[in-house]
């Protein structure tokens, strides 16, 4: 690092304990940069990737009322990526470059997206457990340093916050259906409550980006702090509903006022986000199918830009004449 750097660093740290956002304008140490962009395209990856598990069921949605929910839900999972590699571009990574680091196996998307969504009660668990914990992951990050990923989150979460809702509507559709239906949602239950918790990431102590991120007020909570707060919150709603959480160690500490747990299978996580999940290949191999043939959209969309480009500076030079 350059001497003046250093000054630059001082300041640029000064300015985010004050609470300032930092713009795509202005000065940022090189490593708050790629921090960002590695984060940001994690997530950008996976509201993309995670559009698929959901997907599939809106040509099998048991009623016309639940395909228009879900094909509004999924429609917005696309938003919320928009929202993020158009964020992504102001720290200099173009789409190209994003897609590719994803292709590429470079960049990760959360694990939870490797698992299949294999009943209609899944897809509930979807809304009610992966969005409810994108909610107490994302609202923090409203107030993250980078304004145009602080903008983001604002409005995502508040479309998230009616995705949660309606994963919860359907589940609790589900328990106060027939005995079968009540087991399916249990079922469902059993299988999306552990990778749900692994969504925050490893524990604290393994957690390689955690301390420098939150200096730099890229995330402003650790992986553990937000973990325990979805648990905290959502298993009172499981209670709620009738269905029993998958774990003989859960327990409440009527000390700490908190929800234990028991042990969480790293081993499984890691598995998952090195690549060997369940649905690791077929996701990125959707994602390259739908890369490769929206290629001729690409290609008319910049045609098109170009030919108005052109027309622009054409009656500039005849007003200018
Ligand atoms: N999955 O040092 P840390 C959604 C990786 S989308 C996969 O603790 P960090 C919408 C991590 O990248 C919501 N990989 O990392 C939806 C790193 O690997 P690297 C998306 C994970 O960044 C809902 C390594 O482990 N939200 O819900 C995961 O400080 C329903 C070490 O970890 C966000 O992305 C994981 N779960 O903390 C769509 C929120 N966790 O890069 C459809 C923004 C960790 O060195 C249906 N992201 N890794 O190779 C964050 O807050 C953070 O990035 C964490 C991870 C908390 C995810």
């Amino acid at each position: 690092m350059r001497r003046d750097d250093n000054g630059h660093t001082l300041e640029f740290q000064q300015r985010i304990d004050r609470g300032d956002k930092i713009e795509p304008q202005d000065w940022m140490p090189e490593s708050y940069r790629q921090a960002l962009q590695r984060q940001m395209a994690q997530h950008a990856h996976s509201e993309y990737v995670g559009m698929l598990p959901e997907g599939r069921w809106i040509t099998r949605a048991p009623s016309l009322h639940r395909k228009c929910i879900l094909l509004a839900k999924v429609q917005d999972e696309a938003g919320h990526a928009q929202y993020l590699y158009s964020a992504l571009e102001s720290l200099g990574l173009s789409r190209e470059q994003a897609y590719g680091q994803l292709l590429s196996g470079q960049a990760k998307y959360l694990n939870i997206f490797n698992y299949p969504a294999l009943s209609w009660a899944d897809v509930g668990m979807i809304g009610w457990l992966t969005d409810g914990a994108a909610i107490v992951n994302q609202v923090p990050l409203s107030r993250s340093s980078y304004g145009p990923y602080a903008r983001a989150m604002l409005r995502i979460c508040q479309e998230e916050s009616f995705h949660h809702r309606q994963g919860f509507d359907l589940v609790r559709k589900l328990v106060e259906g027939s005995p079968d239906q009540r087991e399916m949602a249990q079922e469902a239950l059993n299988r999306w409550w552990w990778p749900t918790v692994m969504v925050f990431g490893p524990p604290d102590e393994d957690s390689v980006h955690s301390q420098r991120s939150m200096r730099w007020g890229i995330k402003l909570y650790s992986n553990d702090t937000l973990r325990q707060k979805f648990i905290d919150q959502t298993v009172p709603q499981i209670h709620h509903l009738g269905l029993s959480v998958p774990d003989e160690h859960l327990r409440f500490n009527q000390e700490t006022g908190h929800y234990e747990i028991g042990l969480i299978d790293w081993d499984e996580f890691q598995r998952v986000i090195q690549g060997n999940g369940q649905c690791n290949r077929d996701r990125i191999a959707a994602r390259r199918h739908a890369w490769e043939s929206g290629a001729w959209v690409r290609e008319a969309a910049a045609c098109y830009a170009h030919k108005q480009a052109a027309r622009l500076t054409e009656r500039q030079g005849e007003q200018n004449v």
